[in-house]
């Protein structure tokens, strides 16, 4: 078969052109005379999804062959961003793409257009796993991604008369023709039901999970090529489906609709993603779907260790690591248990010994509210079996601990359960207890979950003498769109004075009009929001110009549906842009406006345009931030916080490269002590702008959005509430005057062009860590011991 496989050059223009029109006409059906723009995306996808399918296949051929350890990420949110443009890089077919399409009259870029934005994630956590993948995939390392095939991603925000409104987004529309579906590939998932004791097939005493409902899990796989690298690995998602047979009880009596209920049912599991990344809800639903995508992604890959000639439970560890994103694929940890326990008929410390060498995982938040806790009830009823597991091992646990400390309020902290009116899982917990390394995301951050989220684990394991069970792992991002290996960049540091690199480096955003970053965004933003940031600009006169740095400033961003505060914020960002930029004075100098539907391909064209970048997190809520790394990667300087990851991206790049406002970490509490009782003065100028808000200066005459507006004031100056404080939390007030200095020394700065064409230079040099290239490296190093394998050209 091989022999007569339509053996193609990958990469010579013509058998692209040939390939494309053979998906025209017999994969989409239509003509080669008659097509729109969409079914050439279309097809174009196809002919790219055949060159990555074949190296994926090739690929794991090779895992297998070489039987290497393998690392699986588990994470309920991937925001891959568009596929076309990523893989055309990444197979380095950049070239004949663009030759076999253009004498076919297309230009590439618009078939990218036509691609929809997977965006089956919220934010940070999703966009990091995806660059997650891209790392893994160059550096050959034998890693896959398992997650949820959504059929509604992230919501599409739009803003009408300055309000976010939500619409679905139906990103799977026709189908995306970079996924393989595996029909081939399903597993039986179980939800509620109950369980009986009983005896195996030999005879031994045992559990069993029976009744409920079965819902099949069916593979999707995404390849995800690496760069320079002849290794394509794979994101599998999952896909609810009804069971392969019908309710024959259900048929029988009749109930034939009922039966065709249940069975649409079945499919709601994978129907939607949670767009909530700020406080956690106890939805019973959101637990379905991560208790479907564990199992099904710890079955399979279990199957494939199972597969491997002679295989020993024992070898388990060296051979399979696994990454557990946040919370969310937490229940692993009992899942885990169950399939060696029950399922395989591991012995209970066996099985327990494996599940905690081969799990790890990561906290992405220390955000109380964003800990996942679900209540017994729920969980008993859903997974009888697991609340089982969870108490068996909880039991043990706090026997221990009781024996090595006493009884006491360590013990309660410890605890799986968390006691009170509803009694809850901690997943946190459980995830700690089951994991053999637990990571932060930033320096900052991994210190932080040492003293303040998890001080009693660090303190136990401090005592039991294994300090780093807690090791720090810094987020980067994938730099790939750009460039292929950062740490080279550190040679153009020597040029950061160079008159002719600073013409190049400003042309880059400033340069000939039409082709320049700056451009490309002044475009994109009088598409979306019709307003000229372009052309306003250049009327100013030159005496205006020398008084005020002009500025444009775009905010983007969506809020949780039910985040009551984040909705006024848009509302107020979109007024306060209404009035300045048509205001005769503020208009020639300041434009204000808010992106909507901010998302990947929105960030690609915003960030290589940007001059400053704002991450302004009150010191220690961000746990890292990964924007501000690829700003800085683009020339971009930061105004910011010393939290999270600015603090070592100032320490890679030079204190002078960043405009660091705001009060210190070790401060905050002080500071909110003080501020709960009103102990510091509002400064007059933010004062200022609250009296304009009060005056109703940028309500436009609309009395629901001027209480609003004054309520966000409200909330900021109230000082004693009774019970929870609801005031300045995250410490604006205080904040504020050193912010207005930064801004000033930014305007000071931006003034000198060549100084701050040097501190671009500078900085965008130093970026070599905030690859996840390295990210990964260390990820593998440390936590998973997973080596490179990289696929020789021809298996
Ligand atoms: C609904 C609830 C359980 C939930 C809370 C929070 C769901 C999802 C989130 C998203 C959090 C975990 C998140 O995205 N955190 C971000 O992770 C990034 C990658 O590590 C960090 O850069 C970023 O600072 C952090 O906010």
């Amino acid at each position: 078969l091989w022999k007569l496989m339509d053996t193609y050059e990958p990469n010579d223009p013509e058998s692209i052109q040939k390939s494309f029109a053979r998906h025209l006409e017999y994969s989409l059906a239509c003509t080669r005379f008659n097509f729109t723009m969409q079914d050439a995306y279309r097809a174009a996808g196809l002919v790219l999804r055949d060159r990555l399918l074949e190296s994926l296949n090739d690929t794991n051929a090779y895992y297998r062959k070489m039987d290497v350890k393998r690392g699986y990420y588990l994470s309920a949110e991937y925001l891959i961003g568009r596929h076309m443009q990523n893989a055309i890089a990444n197979l380095d077919l950049e070239q004949p793409f663009k030759e076999a399409f253009q004498s076919l009259g297309m230009e590439l870029e618009d078939l990218f257009h036509e691609e929809a934005d997977p965006a089956l994630g919220n934010g940070g956590l999703g966009r990091l796993a995806a660059c997650f993948l891209d790392s893994m995939a160059t550096l050959s390392l034998p890693c896959w991604g398992y997650g949820i095939r959504y059929s509604y991603g992230m919501f599409k925000q739009e803003i009408q008369n300055g309000r976010q409104v939500e619409m679905p987004d139906f990103w799977i529309g026709d189908g995306c023709p970079f996924e393989i579906p595996r029909p081939d590939i399903t597993y039986p998932v179980r939800l509620y039901g109950q369980v009986v004791e009983g005896l195996d097939a030999s005879g031994e005493w045992c559990m069993n999970w029976v009744g409920g409902d079965i819902v099949q899990a069916m593979a999707y796989d995404n390849p995800i090529p690496g760069f320079d690298t002849y290794n394509t690995n794979n994101l599998r998602l999952w896909r609810a489906c009804p069971s392969k047979e019908f309710d024959l009880d259900q048929y029988s009596a009749a109930r034939f609709t009922d039966a065709v209920e249940s069975r649409r049912k079945a499919e709601d599991l994978s129907a939607v993603l949670y767009p909530n990344d700020a406080t956690y809800e106890g939805k019973e639903l959101r637990l379905r779907q991560q208790y479907f995508f564990v199992s099904a992604s710890l079955q399979d890959l279990l199957r494939e260790f199972i597969k491997r000639p002679n295989y020993k439970w024992s070898d388990l560890p060296e051979k399979v690591a696994v990454q557990m994103n946040d919370t969310h694929p937490t229940i692993a940890v009992a899942e885990m248990m169950r399939l060696l326990v029950d399922v395989m008929r591991v012995h209970w410390d066996e099985a327990w010994e494996l599940t905690t060498k081969c799990l790890n995982y990561t906290n992405h938040t220390v955000m109380p509210e964003a800990l996942e806790k679900w209540p017994v009830e729920m969980m008993t009823r859903m997974l009888p079996r697991h609340v089982q597991i969870i108490g068996e091992l909880n039991l043990r646990w706090i026997n221990a601990l009781v024996a090595k400390y006493g009884d006491g309020p360590l013990i309660q902290a410890l605890s799986i359960f968390e006691e009170g009116d509803v009694k809850k899982i901690r997943m946190g917990n459980l995830a700690i207890m089951g994991a053999n390394k637990v990571n932060g995301v930033a320096a900052i951050h991994t210190e932080i979950i040492k003293k303040e989220t998890f001080p009693e684990f660090y303190k136990y394991c401090c005592d039991i003498g294994k300090p780093d069970k807690i090791v720090n792992m810094t987020n980067g991002v994938t730099p790939r769109r750009w460039l292929t290996d950062m740490t080279k960049l550190k040679d153009m540091l020597k040029f950061k004075e160079d008159p002719k690199l600073h013409a190049e480096w400003m042309e880059m955003s400033l340069g000939p009009r039409k082709k320049t970053a700056k451009a490309k965004l002044a475009a994109f933003v009088k598409e979306k929001l019709e307003l000229d940031i372009d052309e306003e600009l250049k009327k100013m006169s030159p005496a205006d110009r020398a008084k005020v740095q002009k500025r444009v400033v775009l905010i983007g961003g969506k809020a949780a549906s039910a985040y009551v505060n984040a909705k006024i914020i848009i509302k107020l960002i979109n007024n306060v842009g209404k009035v300045i930029n048509n205001d005769p004075d503020t208009g020639k100098l300041l434009k204000v406006a808010f992106v909507p539907n901010y998302c990947v391909s929105a960030a690609q064209v915003m960030i290589p345009a940007s001059d400053i970048s704002e991450h302004i997190s009150t010191a220690g809520t961000e746990a890292s931030g990964t924007s501000n790394m690829k700003f800085v990667m683009n020339g971009g300087l930061i105004v910011g916080t010393m939290d999270g990851a600015n603090i070592e991206i100032r320490e890679e790049c030079g204190e002078d490269t960043m405009f660091i406002f705001g009060c210190l970490e070790n401060e905050v509490a002080g500071v909110a002590a003080k501020a709960k009782s009103g102990h510091y003065p509002i400064d007059s100028r933010l004062q200022a702008v609250f009296q304009a808000i009060r005056n109703g200066e940028f309500s436009r005459g609309e009395p629901e959005a001027q209480t609003e507006f004054c309520s966000l004031i409200d909330k900021l100056c109230n000082t004693q509430g009774a019970g929870t404080w609801e005031g300045d939390k995250y410490l604006v007030v205080h904040d504020f005057p050193s912010f207005v200095d930064a801004q000033s020394r930014v305007d000071a700065t931006y003034a000198d062009k060549a100084k701050w064409c040097k501190l671009s230079i500078q900085a965008a040099s130093c970026m070599a860590k905030f690859s996840t290239d390295r990210t990964i490296q260390e990820y593998a190093d440390v936590i998973w011991g997973v080596k490179p394998a990289p696929r020789p050209m021809e298996t």
